[in-house]
């Protein structure tokens, strides 16, 4: 059976989460992090889930980061690469068509998401709930606020254009951008109207596979 280290409040464990939830295959999950623990971020003093810093794990990832995938003998690791491996064995038709082009078009919005929408996105989780008070900064929230709803729009703009983010059907490059927006929702009180993307973010939400792992707030929101 696949086996997958990581945890359930890690956005890029998230992705391969969902996606394995999509595929419909079985997984054993081996909760890892040197981050988090079964308490919350060790910011506050919890005492994390440990693993990434064994010589076994770093033989597998020797970043010391989740995910890392076993499939049957052969180790991954960076999300993005794990969630391409996974549709392209797994489910071709399913979750890019099997088309070059499509897939393509999909790994633009992993790439997207990874380099435009995570990094003023984990500020804000880190302004708005990780960090403890009196360590939060009023600046870095206001930055981080203002630089993720600007590439936002782009997302805006390409769900006015098409029903998913790549054409009519659903791909895995809606994957990581609908988990940044339903954290997005999660955290943000005072949000932009963004017709295109509530549209589409109403949609996302009622698959089983989003069901699965990501909607539980606890997995965003948790300190
Ligand atoms: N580019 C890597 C980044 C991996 C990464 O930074 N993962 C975070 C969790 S989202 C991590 O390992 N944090 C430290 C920890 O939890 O120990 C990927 O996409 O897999």
């Amino acid at each position: 059976m696949l086996k997958l280290w990581g945890r359930l409040t890690s956005n890029r464990t998230q992705k391969v989460l969902w996606t394995l939830a999509e595929i419909g295959l079985d997984f054993e999950l081996i909760p890892a992090s040197a981050q988090m623990g079964p308490g919350g971020h060790v910011a506050k003093g919890n005492t994390p889930f440990g693993v990434v810093d064994t010589p076994e794990y770093r033989a597998m990832n020797p970043n010391g980061r989740i995910p890392t995938i076993d499939d049957d003998g052969y180790v991954l690791w960076e999300s993005n690469a794990i969630c391409r491996y996974l549709v392209m064995r797994y489910a071709p038709e399913q979750l890019y068509g099997n088309d070059v082009r499509t897939f393509a078009s999909a790994t633009r919005w992993q790439d997207f998401e990874n380099n435009e929408l995570l990094p003023p996105q984990h500020d804000l989780v880190m302004e708005l709930v990780r960090l403890p008070p009196q360590q939060r900064s009023p600046e870095k929230l206001a930055a981080a606020r203002t630089a993720f709803n600007k590439r936002l729009q782009i997302v805006e703009e390409q769900l006015g254009r098409t029903r998913y983010m790549v054409g009519e059907r659903f791909t895995f490059g809606d994957i990581p951008i609908g988990i940044r927006v339903h954290r997005w929702v999660l955290l943000e009180q005072h949000r932009p109207a963004l017709p295109n993307i509530e549209r589409w973010y109403a949609e996302i939400v009622q698959r089983p596979a989003f069901q699965r792992y990501t909607a539980d707030p606890a997995n965003h929101v948790e300190g």
